[in-house]
């Protein structure tokens, strides 16, 4: 049969087998475009129950996106490779159309690295007009080895080879960093990344607030990290300030690449940052390069001005500063002056990578904090994103702070804010593991067809309602938008915040428009509803099994796959009960609004993730209320409170449980 836009799914499959073996539930194949074995596809083909054949068209050159072996690991951080895909996405977004992708695709499939591949067809596919109707599917599916530890592989090899048609599951150990290595949560980031590309063609990179949101995304992850740290009474985590001491933190990954046939490289205690002078990636940056351009962006934030490459100015202000700032640190293709302000983020992620071998003597390659796939694993990617975020807040702190009048709602009065979960008492959070199963079978090269599930345990939590009580003095209908964040409520020595510094711990739970009328208003919310994450199926997701046939469940199922996961919504807390701050707070619709058409988009996970090509769906500083230092006078959250505002006494308790896998397997 032709090819058609669905087949062009069917490339992510069992990324380094060619593509004349067969892909997907029907066992598709498509020819090995341009090279002719037959033999060998009839052998490997004579289960195939479709075939695809596609068009002839002229084959690109693909030049130095080859230089990148097939074998080798691939990272966006790096320079080098980071131009690469953008060349390769540039052949996919110029091909005219599906077939031609198709072929193009195939073509390219066959010679370039598949990390790259993957990495280039997805934005590629997220970003055509044609195409970005596609479901990209889970990373952690093509990709187990990034995401599963490397025992696993080597018995589902063995198991796999003597019982080939049936589906097999194993245990996977929960390991003490249920949230570092957490697979959902890498999937999220790695996500996230994909979305928003810090380099490749401008009209892919160029989106609304990109630059605030790397900033806002990225100080949640830290603000949830540092929950995750209080829940085990751990402190908040130290960022990484001088750069000449040594990394306290060893990380050995555990995982083994099913690609590049090696393991991550692990980093041991108290290494230091060194020169980098790896010629095989193109990359040459000394640590006074990284001091340089550190100290040039502090300099911009006290100034209050940035220099494009002109010299001119380039004011960093009030409202749109933390976007050229967030550009500016990253650093994006955006930044007003690359040669002059660097690339400071992402070489932090780099020179960490390489710190076992910064000039390439021993031949190897980064480790897992330089792939985007797999950074968050690391625990010194929580001390570069704590630096990282210290320079956001310090220009954050020259920001003018919220007087009443921006704060508050006149009118709007918010008397009771509480939190039922299900089964449970009032104002208590439940969380416990649970297990759960994912097929890995298309990650799995030259391995028989069937299923090969993996078993891995996760946090959870009971599902909860929230109910809030308005009061609305007007005579009218008042729009608002609802905000709910929640912090612990003491700091590591149990004693209460200093606003300043507890407002950099509140995590955003959800946020929701609401129309209140005149008078006395209760409104209930789901915790599933969360603008912050995406249910569990769609992080794990699975295409062709839990894809609905069609309606608004579809609708719902093809929103993108960028958000935090659900079932880590709510921090694991403690045996004994983990004491938190619930705020709630309503603000004027008036000056929130964004006036745009957001239907069929994706935008369950907008406060993270955004809305796909749409403006960021509010206008309010990302973070705000807490985004600025308190206005004078205040020290503590209730001093902070106006009226439209509210705070609940709530706690985390942590049951040692763990539920068994919904499916029952
Ligand atoms: Cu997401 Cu440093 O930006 O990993």
């Amino acid at each position: 049969m032709a090819g058609n836009k669905k087949h062009l799914l069917l490339l992510f499959d069992r990324p380094q087998e060619p593509c004349f073996m067969e892909k997907g539930p029907q066992r598709t194949v498509t020819p090995d475009y341009a090279t002719d074995i037959p033999q060998i596809v009839s052998k490997f083909s004579s289960n195939a129950q479709e075939t695809v054949s596609v068009n002839a068209v002229s084959t690109p050159s693909l030049g130095d996106i080859l230089e990148l072996k097939r074998e080798e690991n691939f990272s966006l951080f790096i320079p080098k490779h980071r131009k690469i895909a953008g060349r390769l996405i540039d052949i996919f977004l110029g091909v005219r159309n599906v077939d031609e992708l198709l072929s193009v695709a195939i073509y390219a499939r066959e010679r370039v690295n598949p990390y790259l591949f993957n990495y280039s067809y997805s934005v590629a596919l997220l970003h055509r007009p044609d195409t970005q109707d596609l479901d990209i599917p889970s990373i952690a599916r093509y990709f187990p080895d990034k995401y599963v530890d490397s025992q696993v592989f080597s018995q589902a090899r063995a198991v796999a080879n003597i019982v080939p048609e049936e589906s097999r599951t194993w245990k996977k150990k929960h390991r003490v960093a249920y949230f570092r290595e957490d697979i959902g949560i890498n999937l999220h980031h790695w996500h996230w990344h994909l979305v928003y590309p810090f380099e490749a063609a401008r009209s892919v990179v160029d989106k609304n607030r990109r630059g605030e949101l790397f900033y806002y995304m990225h100080e949640q992850i830290m603000a949830r990290y540092n929950f995750e740290r209080f829940s085990n009474n751990l402190k908040r985590v130290e960022r990484f300030i001088d750069w000449d001491n040594p990394i306290k933190e060893a990380y050995f990954p555990k995982l083994d690449s099913l690609v590049a046939s090696r393991s991550w490289p692990p980093r041991v205690a108290n290494q230091r940052w060194q020169n980098l002078r790896r010629e095989v990636d193109q990359i040459q940056v000394d640590i006074d390069d990284m001091k340089r351009w550190r100290d040039r962006i502090v300099d911009a934030i006290h100034a209050g001005v940035a220099k494009d490459a002109n010299n001119r100015d380039v004011p960093l202000t009030e409202n749109e500063g933390i976007d050229i700032l967030g550009n500016m640190v990253e650093s994006s293709i955006l930044s007003p002056n690359r040669a002059f302000y660097g690339d400071l983020h992402n070489m932090g992620h780099v020179v960490t990578s390489y710190v076992h071998d910064p000039d390439h003597r021993h031949l190897e390659s980064f480790g897992v904090i330089g792939d985007s796939t797999t950074a968050m694993r690391d625990p010194f990617f929580y001390r570069w994103h704590a630096y990282v975020d210290d320079i956001f807040q310090k220009f954050k702190e020259t920001l003018p702070r919220y007087t009443v009048a921006r704060l508050d709602y006149p009118g709007v009065t918010i008397t009771d804010v509480q939190i039922q979960t299900e089964g449970g008492q009032k104002n208590v959070f439940q969380t416990f593991w649970q297990q759960s199963d994912m097929d890995l079978s298309r990650g799995m090269d030259f391995q028989p067809r069937g299923s090969v599930f993996v078993r891995f345990t996760h946090l959870q939590h009971s599902p909860f309602t929230y109910t809030i009580n308005v009061n609305n003095e007007g005579k009218a209908n008042r729009m608002g938008t609802c905000r709910i964040f929640l912090a612990p409520k003491f700091d590591e020595k149990g004693t209460p915040w200093m606003f300043r510094d507890q407002k950099n711990m509140f995590i955003e739970l959800d946020k929701f428009r609401v129309t209140m009328k005149s008078g006395r208003n209760v409104i209930t919310r789901r915790s599933t509803q969360s603008s912050v994450t995406i249910p569990f199926e769609r992080t794990y997701r699975d295409l062709d099994t839990n894809r609905p046939q069609g309606g608004d469940q579809l609708a719902q199922f093809n929103f993108c796959g960028c958000g935090w996961p659900h079932n880590m919504l709510i921090p694991k807390g403690t045996a004994e009960g983990l004491q938190c701050e619930l705020f709630v707070m309503i603000s004027n619709y008036d000056d929130d609004r964004i006036n745009q058409t957001i239907e069929g988009q994706c935008n369950d996970a907008d406060s993270y993730c955004g809305i796909k090509d749409k403006l960021y769906p509010d206008r309010r500083s990302m973070g705000y209320p807490f985004d600025r230092m308190p206005r004078d006078g205040v020290q503590t959250l209730q001093q902070f409170l106006t009226r439209n505002m509210r705070v609940a006494d709530v706690t985390i308790r942590f049951t040692n449980r763990t539920l068994r896998p919904k499916s029952g397997n």
